[in-house]
């Protein structure tokens, strides 16, 4: 039975599980849903996953959502060794902790850009959420240290969340990374080094980048 993803690329949580994707090399089926057109509210999508978010994968019957759920489940399935989302109880803590502050910081701060933008056509983004970005990366600068990735040296399915976010609010929504030098570095390196990266965050990034720039009035 082949593994079906509900995907739309624009968007930063499927391009990291189209990262995880890449990185493991899945025939992976793509279902794209339009979000702008609500087809994940469509009942048929509905009674797949009631909470209705994209991305959702659907193996064999089984159903998962939430794309840090996703890339943890495709790794501890399809994985040939454990580098991207490590056994070690410490080592997956630690990249655990990184998923959760994709989930809990880094991407609730998008939202609370991109809903007044596209939902509300406020046509600006206000100082004061450029400011809560920030501060996350100052987080994300310290967390880094002197590794090459968010939870060590070799990349994880951290890395594929949180650049997924990251490279939205830096290329897209202009909150620029410049002064925090580990996480322009971090960013960098994702870019030369995730497996497929251009094919699968670039891409739907460059859309993205669009879609703001159309909304934008000052
Ligand atoms: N924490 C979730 C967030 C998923 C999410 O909010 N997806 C949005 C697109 S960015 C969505 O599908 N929204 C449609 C809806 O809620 O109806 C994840 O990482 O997958």
């Amino acid at each position: 039975m082949p593994l079906n993803l509900y995907v739309m690329e624009v968007s930063p949580p499927n391009r990291a599980v189209l990262l995880c994707i890449k990185a493991l090399e899945l025939d992976v089926n793509m279902k794209p849903i339009n979000l702008v057109a609500q087809e994940q509210l469509k009942p048929e999508f509905v009674k797949i996953n009631p909470q209705h978010t994209l991305p959702t994968l659907e193996d064999d019957g089984f159903v998962i959502w939430d794309s840090h759920a996703i890339c943890g489940y495709l790794v501890n399935k399809f994985a040939t060794d454990d580098s991207l989302y490590p056994k070690d109880p410490q080592k997956r803590a630690v990249v655990d902790q990184r998923l959760h502050f994709d989930s809990g910081v880094l991407f609730p701060r998008l939202v609370d850009i991109t809903f007044p933008l596209f939902v509300l056509k406020c046509g600006e983004i206000p100082e004061e959420k450029r400011k809560r970005v920030f501060d996350a990366y100052e987080f994300l600068e310290k967390f880094l240290g002197d590794s090459d990735y968010l939870a060590g040296n070799l990349f994880t399915i951290a890395d594929m969340c949180c650049i997924a976010t990251v490279s939205s609010l830096e290329e897209a929504l202009r909150v620029p990374a410049d002064d925090y030098p580990k996480v322009k570095a971090w960013i960098q390196r994702c870019r030369d080094n995730l497996p497929g990266y251009n094919e699968a965050n670039q891409a739907g990034l460059d859309i993205f980048k669009g879609a703001v720039d159309g909304v934008l009035t000052k």
